[in-house]
């Protein structure tokens, strides 16, 4: 594996998992074929058997992918990565192959809705237990391990309240009461660029690609990165028979690309972030701004020490009831209401109608997840156009 173990993280994101084609072409060739064809009978079946390294079916692997996923792994600095056709593929695909009825899946309470919908309503269908709790309290995340926990799944930072957990802790604690279970670390906000789970402890990390991986809002992905062995049996079987849930070759194709201005684009979401978060900080109508790079925020100094900057997602709750909010944010003319993030646009949502929608009233204020909270996926846009469009709606609200 292409793994340039000694190179930056720029040169990684661009060349990791690279082939010399045989044309010489210097972008990832699209592999867009379902099948692949064997020379033999007897050579088929030698790769069925698993007797002969090769392609066999798009389901199971195919080149496009594989070079994706080659990168992905150096970027995690983990030794396998698998892609997925969206980050709730590579979560279901993930949870599917770690445990059975019977075991116990401990999470935290803050969660992106659909995974929530999964572990809360999904997976419990099926005999897995699940307990949605505050990992960040490590006695409280002592008190819910279990003999038959076989997973701790977390964000950081948190879908929509940007909470952080701290990822060398939880794994530690989740370790030390029994070394098998499996550390889950949904990473998709930070990015292998800001925080890498695997250094710190974690065993296996999940994205939603579609984010900041891929950049440019085109496509819907995902990807997993962990240890060899428990990616093969993603691979074959969460993936294989369970999910189904293969990326397209194109799509491994405009994910690479993106990947390619990773850091690059990282570095500009966060400083525009960063000039949001404090234009928010000493606005009179924002009642509280999320953002880990505050001195003010909660979980600041767990940032610290994991992220190498505070990401670009800010969440602030406006002095403004539910419809105040909703008529203040239709007059954004810059930024766009949309769901999704890590684009080059601007995007604001509203959890409590959109993303976190899945929970209950009670679930939502368990989670810290207020009516009046507005969460926005800071672009690339110049700073100073981003500021004056919140500048401009907030000016009548105190
Ligand atoms: C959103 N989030 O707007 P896909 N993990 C995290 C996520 O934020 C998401 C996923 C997994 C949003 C999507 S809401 C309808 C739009 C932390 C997605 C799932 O399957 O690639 O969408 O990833 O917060």
């Amino acid at each position: 594996m292409n793994h340039l173990n000694n190179s930056g993280f720029a040169t990684k994101q661009i060349h990791a998992g690279a082939k010399r084609d045989e044309n010489g072409a210097l972008c990832m060739p699209i592999y867009q074929t379902a099948t692949f064809s064997f020379d033999s009978v007897e050579q088929g079946g030698a790769r069925f058997a698993g007797q002969e390294n090769g392609y066999i079916y798009s389901r199971l692997s195919n080149p496009s992918l594989i070079m994706l996923e080659e990168k992905m792994a150096a970027l995690e600095e983990g030794e396998a990565a698998l892609a997925t056709a969206s980050g709730m593929g590579a979560i279901a695909t993930a949870l599917w192959t770690a445990v059975r009825t019977g075991d116990h899946i401990l999470a935290d309470e803050t969660l992106y809705g659909c995974t929530y919908a999964l572990l809360n309503h999904g997976m419990e269908r099926y005999g897995v237990e699940v307990t949605l709790t505050d990992l960040t309290d490590a006695e409280n995340l002592k008190k819910h391990l279990k003999p038959n926990t076989k997973v701790v799944y977390f964000e950081t930072p948190c879908n929509p309240t940007l909470k952080i957990l701290d990822i060398a802790k939880v794994a530690q604690v989740a370790h030390e009461y029994n070394p098998a279970i499996r550390v889950i670390v949904d990473n998709t906000f930070a990015t292998p660029y800001l925080t890498r789970p695997l250094t710190l402890g974690a065993d296996v990390v999940v994205h939603s690609a579609t984010k900041y991986l891929n950049g440019h809002g085109d496509v819907i992905a995902g990807v997993i990165i962990g240890k060899a062995d428990y990616l093969l049996e993603c691979r074959m079987f969460g993936l294989k028979d369970v999910t189904g849930a293969v990326m397209a070759p194109f799509n491994a194709f405009l994910m690479a690309r993106g990947l390619k201005t990773l850091d690059i684009r990282m570095e500009r979401h966060c400083s525009n972030a960063m000039k949001l978060a404090r234009f928010f900080e000493s606005h009179p109508a924002v009642a509280k701004v999320y953002y880990p790079g505050l001195e003010s925020f909660n979980g600041h100094e767990t940032a610290k020490k994991q992220m190498r900057l505070f990401g670009g997602m800010v969440a602030i709750e406006l002095k403004a009831d539910k419809e105040t909010t909703a008529k203040c944010l239709n007059r954004l003319s810059l930024a766009t209401i949309a769901v999704s993030l890590g684009d080059a646009e601007t995007l604001v949502e509203h959890p409590a109608t959109m993303t976190h929608s899945t929970y209950t009233a009670d679930e939502l204020a368990e989670a810290g997840i207020s009516e009046g909270l507005v969460r926005i996926s800071v672009g690339l846009e110049d700073p100073e156009d981003i500021i004056a469009d919140f500048r401009e709606i907030l000016k009548d609200l105190k």
